[in-house]
């Protein structure tokens, strides 16, 4: 009967590449014939995380990067199995990586940073008053610009929060000079920006995995089968084209997910 019919409810962050993602799980999901539903943009990490634990959600897109040194940063996670560990604690599980690493980075225009000979971030402690501007979240993540101007002394003052999607046009205008970049975000390329060598290695690796609630596997076997199908199969070059879709081309993000499960998996 239709009651035996499981509903996997996901959930995505407010950027790009979380909606083209949660929009994958979604599709994956419906072709076993599991309804789903997905709350995209829901919110910032913590929302996500939070809504995951209360059991408003069953799974969304993470990063390791983000469990280890924002969500779960009061505790010591050596290595992996650890990890696995803590989050098993919350009853939340994690899929393999996807296959990509979308790590925080700092980015300025390629041409003043050339003048101005910036090349890592080290580099920036000579040059006190350029201007900054953070994605919100990044002002308060523990991994985030209280973390990094502490480990590299930087003396900037001029710093302000704002919307990450409205970073890029800030480098373009001249009101920012330096801002903190998503690695797999197309507009990196397409902007000519210049990635700052993270020197003193601050930022960890944000690998691209599936994070679920554990009843998922005995509630809806067959469609998280079917995510764990997006396991390994993401490169970043083609989680970078995905983005370039998305926001350069503005092709609708269900429209990127279906294309690409269509063409990499054979779903339809
Ligand atoms: N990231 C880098 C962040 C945003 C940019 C993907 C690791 C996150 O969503 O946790």
């Amino acid at each position: 009967s239709g009651d035996d019919v499981p509903t996997v409810r996901v959930g995505s962050k407010k950027f790009t590449e979380s909606v083209i993602l949660g929009d994958m799980v979604t599709q994956l999901a419906r072709s076993t014939g599991a309804r789903a539903v997905h709350r995209r943009e829901l919110g910032g990490t913590t929302v996500l995380w939070e809504a995951l634990r209360r059991g408003e959600l069953d799974v969304y897109p993470e990063y390791t990067g983000t469990l280890r040194q924002e969500l779960l940063s009061g505790r010591k996670l050596p290595d992996d199995a650890a990890l696995r560990e803590a989050l098993e604690e919350e009853g939340l599980r994690l899929s393999a990586p996807l296959g990509f690493n979308n790590t925080y980075a700092l980015g300025m225009k390629e041409a003043e940073a050339e003048r101005l000979g910036i090349r890592r971030i080290s580099d920036l402690l000579a040059h006190p008053e350029l201007r900054f501007g953070f994605s919100n979240e990044f002002m308060d993540r523990a991994d985030g610009w209280p973390a990094l101007r502490e480990r590299y002394r930087l003396p900037q003052r001029d710093v302000r929060g704002l919307d990450h999607d409205l970073a890029y046009r800030g480098l373009e205008s001249g009101a920012l000079q330096v801002t903190d970049l998503y690695s797999t975000d197309a507009e990196i390329a397409a902007y000519g920006l210049r990635v700052l060598e993270d020197d003193l290695h601050h930022f960890p690796a944000y690998d691209a995995v599936l994070l679920y609630r554990a009843d998922l596997e005995s509630r809806a076997p067959d469609a998280l089968a079917a995510l764990r199908r997006l396991e390994g199969r993401l490169s970043e070059a083609e989680m970078v084209k995905l983005n370039a879709r998305a926001r350069l081309e503005r092709t609708p993000e269900a429209q990127v997910a279906a294309d690409f499960l269509a063409s990499t998996l054979g779903i339809t």
